[in-house]
């Protein structure tokens, strides 16, 4: 017995010492990785279809294919130095099968030229099915064509050209956006679950000559070779027409009777190089005027300091003289070393500023942890007489949300968040249901459930029927307004994640406020961006790795029934029908006035034709617009009545006729 083991071995060892010549898809196979691992295999005849800086790349002529969708016909062949191959070149190969990081590839090889010219082997076409949109994805899924041609048409780029001259695609028309619900593969049974858009694929043009493009951009067609690296599967083009236009897209310019908050997360803007600060400083400010147009208010995230905070604000104003804002900042001391800040344009008074939440903790497990490591900032506006409250927060992230060890931390920080914030936003409008209040910043958290927790749809009220781990529970009433959901659903993003565009950054406002609101955007200039301008003074493209949002709104709040076109003066209309029998409209118009006081004392009674009091319709403050009140009078008698609006200094009396 032992004999004969012994003699097997010698037989399998002088097999494997011995080049087997096989198919390049018998090579690759079915599954993950080479059923040659580590063995010395021979290759022959098959075309070069694309050479690199070290290595190129083959694969089996179509007439010898074996036409099984699931090997690949093509392989990297890596030599170490420059290849003396051309594309549409037959060679024979010698060399080592090799996973190089889950990559196959022939490695060590001898290659000898048979002929040149050859037609490349046909490129195996990608569309909207593949890759599979779909989990659960085959294993296989991609692995299937690595180191193969493919080509598509008509995709589209999912991110900006990274500082190695990759972005992400999809070979389908549509954008990858990130979905509600838990990270596939985890799930708990009746919440949603977010597929990862396994579709997504990276494109590798070469850093020292890249493509820059920026997220949208449609790829018209690329034809190129599939590889594996860093757990992604990418193509490196041999072909490829793609709109490479990046023009920021920015804010309209702001109307002369509209003011604005904007919010920016800074990615880490501090004062540790002072040659990186006067870079990014200067980046910052074309930011700051030329995509976000200025707002009159802005909400910062991750700055470091004072310093930090008036090196910018002096920076805006060197580049633009009429620019002056004040910076407002608490430092707090907590692990990052990073605040929150605002920037707040002359003309725009600040009655006061103050963190909150600072003390607010929650329990889990025996201990007590801080509610807040950044305490949300608010700050006391006023225009004229227009009084409203910016705050700014930075949530806890979703890093580790899905982690065994600290996922549960995270989950419960975020919901205790959530809560804390609805809590305190329901007292303001509690004590006070006029309050204008805009909640802004960097939420962390999108404008949909992630399936733990729902943190937009607690804290306004509004949750996202998906539901989640944490139940939002009934504190907000009347519920906030989300002014993400106002944008275009192809603009909903301020982050960009592998290709997955999502809004972590968002402009919530009071019900109160919203109906002041005239316009919401998010800018676009960095998230999804080419990385190549982070360096680059000179251009706003690559400033922060978030992208700013901007919303504006008037002093005086959108007409209810008039399409949104304000009065200019005091108006008591003839009531309709008259005479009547027995109900009656009754309309009147009070008027926008720039600069002063924009809430009405109104009060609208009728009178008989003795003077005598019969009723009061409207006895209340009124904002500007037009106003429209029935009147009954089924329990009076015929005759001549009046009726009177008074709305601050101004007196209006009209006859009416009730014929029964
Ligand atoms: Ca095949
Ligand atoms: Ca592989
Ligand atoms: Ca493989
Ligand atoms: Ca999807």
């Amino acid at each position: 017995m032992k004999k004969i083991f012994t003699m097997l071995v010698l037989i399998l060892g002088a097999f494997v010492l011995n080049a087997q010549t096989l198919e390049i898809y018998e090579i690759q196979g079915e599954g993950m990785t080479t059923p040659y691992e580590g063995q010395t295999v021979t290759t022959n005849n098959n075309i070069v279809t694309m050479v690199l800086g070290n290595s190129f790349f083959m694969q089996t002529p179509d007439s010898r294919s074996d036409n099984n969708p699931n090997t690949s016909d093509g392989i990297m062949v890596y030599l170490g130095q420059t290849p003396e191959v051309e594309a549409g070149d037959m060679v024979n190969v010698t060399g080592t099968a090799t996973e190089y990081y889950d990559m196959t590839e022939i490695s060590n090889p001898s290659v000898t030229v048979v002929s040149h010219n050859n037609p490349l082997p046909t490129a195996v076409l990608w569309d909207e099915n593949t890759p599979s949109p779909n989990q659960p994805w085959p294993e296989n899924e991609i692995e299937r064509f690595e180191g193969m041609l493919v080509e598509f048409y008509n995709g589209v780029a999912v991110s900006g050209t990274n500082i190695h001259g990759d972005f992400w695609a999809v070979a389908k028309s549509q954008r990858t956006f990130r979905e509600p619900g838990i990270d596939y593969p985890h799930r708990i049974s009746g919440l949603p679950v977010f597929d990862m858009n396994p579709e997504k694929f990276e494109i590798d043009t070469f850093s020292s000559d890249p493509t820059l493009v920026k997220g949208g951009n449609v790829i018209t067609h690329v034809k190129g070779c599939v590889r594996y690296s860093f757990g992604d599967y990418g193509i490196y083009p041999i072909e490829l027409e793609v709109d490479t236009d990046i023009t920021p897209d920015v804010a309209s310019d702001q109307p002369e009777n509209q003011y604005s908050v904007g919010t920016l997360n800074c990615h880490v803007l501090n004062d540790d190089d002072n040659a990186v600060l006067q870079t990014r400083v200067a980046k910052f400010s074309k930011y700051i005027r030329e995509v976000m147009k200025s707002p009159d208010i802005i909400a910062l995230q991750e700055v470091e300091n004072n310093n930090v905070l008036q090196t910018l604000a002096n920076k805006i104003h060197s580049d633009d003289a009429s620019l002056n804002y004040t910076g407002y900042i608490i430092e707090y001391d907590n692990f990052s070393g990073l605040n929150l800040a605002f920037l707040v344009k002359d003309g725009i008074t600040v009655t006061d500023n103050f963190l909150v939440g600072e003390t607010a903790t929650f329990n889990l497990g025996g201990g007590t942890y801080d509610t807040f490591d950044r305490p949300p900032y608010m700050l006391y506006a006023q225009i004229d007489n227009f009084a409203f409250r910016v705050l700014n927060v930075h949530l806890r992230s979703r890093n580790s949300i899905d982690d065994s060890q600290d996922g549960e931390f995270v989950r419960v920080k975020r919901h205790e968040q959530s809560l804390w914030l609805a809590n305190y936003l329901q007292n303001i409008q509690n004590s006070n249901p006029t309050s204008k209040v805009a909640i802004v910043g960097d939420y962390n958290a999108f404008e949909f459930t992630d399936g733990y927790v729902d943190v937009l749809g607690q804290i306004t009220g509004d949750p996202d029927p998906l539901g989640a781990l944490f139940e939002v529970q009934n504190i907000v009433n009347p519920p906030l307004v989300n002014l993400t959901k106002n944008d275009a659903q192809a603009n909903r993003y301020s982050y960009v994640y592998e290709g997955d565009a999502q809004a972590l950054d968002h402009i919530v406002v009071t019900s109160a406020f919203n109906n002041y609101v005239r316009y919401f955007k998010f800018v676009h200039a960095n998230s999804d961006y080419p990385e190549y301008f982070e360096n680059d003074a000179s251009s706003p493209i690559a400033t922060s790795d978030h992208d700013g949002a901007v919303f504006r709104f008037t002093t005086y709040p959108i007409g209810v029934e008039d399409g949104g076109v304000l009065p200019t003066k005091f108006v008591l209309n003839q009531n309709y029908p008259n005479p009547f029998n027995p109900t009656t409209t009754i309309t009147y118009s009070l008027p926008v006035t720039r600069g002063v006081e924009t809430q009405y004392t109104v009060s609208l009674q009728i009178f008989n034709s003795l003077g005598q009091k019969i009723v009061t319709l409207v006895n209340k403050e009124q904002a500007p617009g037009n106003y429209s009140v029935q009147f009954n009078a089924e329990n009076l008698p015929s005759g001549v009545y009046f009726y009177t609006l008074r709305a601050g200094d101004f007196v209006s009396t009209r006859k009416m006729i009730l014929m029964k």
